[in-house]
């Protein structure tokens, strides 16, 4: 039968004769019944990736990629007068993620499928995901994201498991995405729900009773936690997460034969940073029910879970107080207790108990004290973890420590976003490296080849033609593509210091005031949310909003430089912003960003980095050679230093030098202020001039210099841009999540043995 009867078969009338939403429907059943055959039975040790956060995107494009089904398909519609992208359109995106730590999660789901290993998913079924960002009046909005519809990846099942939360039961069900691989298996991610959500009951935005658990738990990731309510109900999430997780993988275990004292042999759980940390305790318990003592279930439970962290950033490194947990989960508590008493047991170091002397439960040391494995996500991270953040930790169990580099599936990273790319790729070095990232340095043969830096410069100019309408189509904004387009898109967080690139357009504004022209022009392009309670961060967001609004109205000004920040960034605005972009801002205070993965995303697609010596950046940085990156800033040590020292002082950076003062100004300006709102202006001028926590003013000089050096290479030198270009593609390779699972898999697993 051919595609387009298949099709047909599944819509009942002609390909033409249907609408968008009807082909979308056929091709979501058929995607069903395709991967539905790539089911195989598991043998030996399956893993459970447990996360909060599994930010998948939209499936429909990726999994026709990974069935085989992609060019079939879109040539069968293109017959009948559709496109596959305007049917595409008609997904609604899942966003059950809030950056790079559900995105990994999601990267590790395609390429486990993708390497035939038996590896699932656990995670929560939220009803409204993050939340859709809107800007009113240069402010960030916040509304419910709903995706599930009538017909829907996420399936239903009759399976339930009981889950206790505040001495009340209430009934996790289970529904099933099924996660397919490139030329591998099906997979599967659970996600957990309650048949009793009520999604009647938000209001005002994203405001709704946070104590009505029955009606309320799974309808927002990370909901509000600013009060004592909101951070309970975080706590009620993870429980109801990790009970029905546990029961499911003890349920099929036992399925496959285990009797439960063997379970290490049948499952190996990777706990995603510490929101699924109360699996450790919650799996003893349940073994306990099974009729095993405390001491060997916590031998099993050791064996079984390995656990890894993202960040050392002490906000993310979850401490519950004693008291939310005897409220919630008191049928856990003395497990931690004695969880806490064992580990005291092993080190007289009260900073590495559980239990502090405050009556917080530190979930991390939990983690690394229980599990088998702790693991950093680069290179300079896991070295940070064991010498400074996590030292007492590595003393006592330098066995358990380990590094695994993160990476990204080339799937949807270069042949779903970047097919023009693609295919530039696939004439000069053949398809090899769709299966075997590591092929792509066949590219360097190529490095001087002008022909082909000329085919990489066309692919790029297409691609920022393509941003370019895709903007003006959705944000209502027209960018001239001639401009360098130089991106920063990920989280908005001070330590990701979007305020240092604010600062560099402000000094840019006054530069081209003063006649000093920049050798390009520039479209600065932002994606990022807030968190609904971070104040500064809304504000920074203003500001960049504000600027934007007060360059666009200044002639002089704006045909050298554009700001645009895109509303609501997920992954599908990613998927068009990646391939699109020439210089990836990769700013991070050195040491705090753990690894990164945009940084590698924008590298695969041929941009190239501006960064500081920071996560995956300075491995990147050893993969290309400094010739090809833009390295600026301060090193880790410094920054650790002076945070040991203690003594910065970002006034006397404002007073001893001219142009921060002068940009810094600028926030509360005459210009600013007519834009603007003068609360969130002054907020953020003052948070900069007296906190400055993330230490941006003693970077900005060699954040400026560093992107002049860039600009001008562009302009100057094109030849010598697109031969690094290149390289930063051939290069990639190593940041494959393909090359990252393998070795979790060699190293921490041992999946099917
Ligand atoms: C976190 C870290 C990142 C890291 C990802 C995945 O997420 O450095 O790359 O986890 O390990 F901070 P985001 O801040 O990117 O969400």
């Amino acid at each position: 039968m051919s595609f387009t009867e298949t099709l047909q078969g599944l819509t009942g009338k002609p390909l033409a004769d249907c609408t968008n939403q009807e082909l979308y429907l056929a091709l979501l059943e058929l995607v069903r019944q395709k991967s539905a055959d790539r089911v195989q039975p598991v043998t030996g040790r399956k893993l459970y990736y447990i996360s909060a956060e599994f930010l998948i995107g939209k499936l429909l494009s990726n999994n026709l990629i990974n069935l085989g089904l992609y060019d079939e398909a879109r040539d069968a519609l293109a017959a009948a007068g559709k496109s596959l992208s305007d049917i595409e359109e008609v997904e609604p995106e899942p966003s059950l993620g809030n950056g790079g730590l559900g995105r990994l999660a999601a990267c590790f789901l395609d390429s486990l499928a993708t390497l035939n290993l038996p590896g699932d998913g656990v995670g929560l079924r939220y009803h409204f995901g993050l939340f859709h960002q809107s800007f009113e009046d240069g402010v960030q909005n916040e509304k419910p994201d709903p995706w599930l519809t009538a017909h829907s990846w996420a399936e239903k099942t009759d399976i339930t498991y009981p889950v206790e939360l505040a001495g009340k039961e209430y009934t996790a069900r289970l529904y099933k995405l099924a996660v397919t691989g490139y030329e591998g298996r099906t997979n599967t991610l659970n996600l957990f729900d309650l048949d009793t959500i009520d999604e009647s009951i938000v209001h005002d935005g994203i405001a709704f009773d946070k104590t009505a658990i029955d009606k309320n738990l799974t309808l927002f990731l990370y909901p509000d936690d600013s009060d004592e309510a909101g951070r309970r109900l975080r706590v009620y999430q993870q429980y109801l997460m990790v009970s029905a997780g546990a029961q499911l993988i003890l349920a099929e275990c036992a399925a496959r034969g285990c009797d439960y004292h063997d379970l290490a042999d049948y499952a190996a759980i990777q706990i995603n940073d510490t929101h699924p940390s109360m699996v450790i305790p919650e799996l003893i318990r349940l073994l306990g029910e099974k009729g095993i003592e405390f001491e060997e279930a916590v031998k099993i439970v050791t064996k079984t879970c390995a656990y890894t962290n993202h960040t050392i950033l002490a906000e993310a490194l979850e401490k519950w107080p004693r008291a939310y947990l005897d409220a919630v989960v008191p049928q856990l508590m003395p497990i931690i207790e004695k969880l806490d008493a064992l580990a005291r047991t092993r080190t007289k170091d009260e900073s590495l108990a559980i239990i502090d002397k405050d009556d917080r439960v530190h979930m991390a040391h939990m983690d690394i004290h229980f599990t088998h494995s702790t693991n950093g996500v680069a290179a300079l991270h896991t070295e940070i973890l064991k010498n400074s953040e996590l030292h007492g930790f590595y003393e006592l169990y330098p066995e358990k420590f380990n590094n695994k580099t993160n990476g990204i599936t080339f799937r949807r990273w270069l042949l779903e976003c970047d097919p023009r790319l693609t295919a530039t790729l696939e004439q000069h070095i053949g398809s090899g490296f769709r299966k075997d990232a590591a092929e792509l340095e066949k590219l360097l043969a190529f490095a001087d080849d002008e022909a082909v830096l000329d085919q990489l410069t066309a692919v790029k100019k297409a691609n920022k033609e393509a941003l370019a309408d895709w903007l003006l189509r959705t944000q209502k904004v027209s960018v001239n593509t001639d401009a360098v387009f130089d991106i920063q898109s990920k989280r908005l967080h001070e330590y990701k210091r979007q305020q240092l690139n604010l600062l560099y357009l402000i000094h840019q504004y006054y530069e081209i005031k003063a006649g000093h022209l920049p050798a390009a022009p520039l479209v600065s392009i932002f994606g990022a949310k807030a968190a609904p309670a971070y104040t500064i961060a809304k504000d920074i967001i203003h500001a960049l909003l504000t600027l934007s609004k007060v360059i666009a109205a200044d002639p002089e000004v704006s045909q050298w430089l554009q700001v645009v920040f895109v509303e609501n960034y997920n992954v599908t605005a990613a998927e068009k912003l990646i391939p699109a972009c020439d210089l990836s801002e990769q700013i991070s205070l050195a040491s705090k960003e753990a690894s990164g993965t945009g940084n590698m995303k924008f590298m695969l697609n041929g941009a190239l980095t501006l960064g500081t010596m920071d996560g995956a950046n300075v491995e990147i940085s050893q993969q290309v050679g400094e010739e090809n990156i833009y390295i600026f800033g301060q090193t880790s040590d410094q920054v650790i230093h002076r945070y040991a020292v203690g003594d910065y002082d970002p006034a006397q950076w404002v007073e001893g030098d001219a142009n921060i003062r002068r940009a810094i100004n600028f926030l509360t300006g005459p210009e600013m202020l007519a834009a603007g709102h003068a609360e969130n202006l002054t907020r953020l001028h003052n948070e900069l001039i007296h906190k400055d926590w993330f230490q941006t003013l003693p970077d900005f000089n060699a954040y400026v210099v560093r992107k002049g050096q860039a600009l001008s290479d562009y302009v100057c030198d094109p030849k010598g841009w697109r031969r690094k270009c290149l390289v930063n593609i051939a290069k990639a390779g190593m940041f494959s999540s393909d090359r990252t699972i393998a070795e979790y898999d060699r190293d921490i697993w041992h999946l099917g043995k």
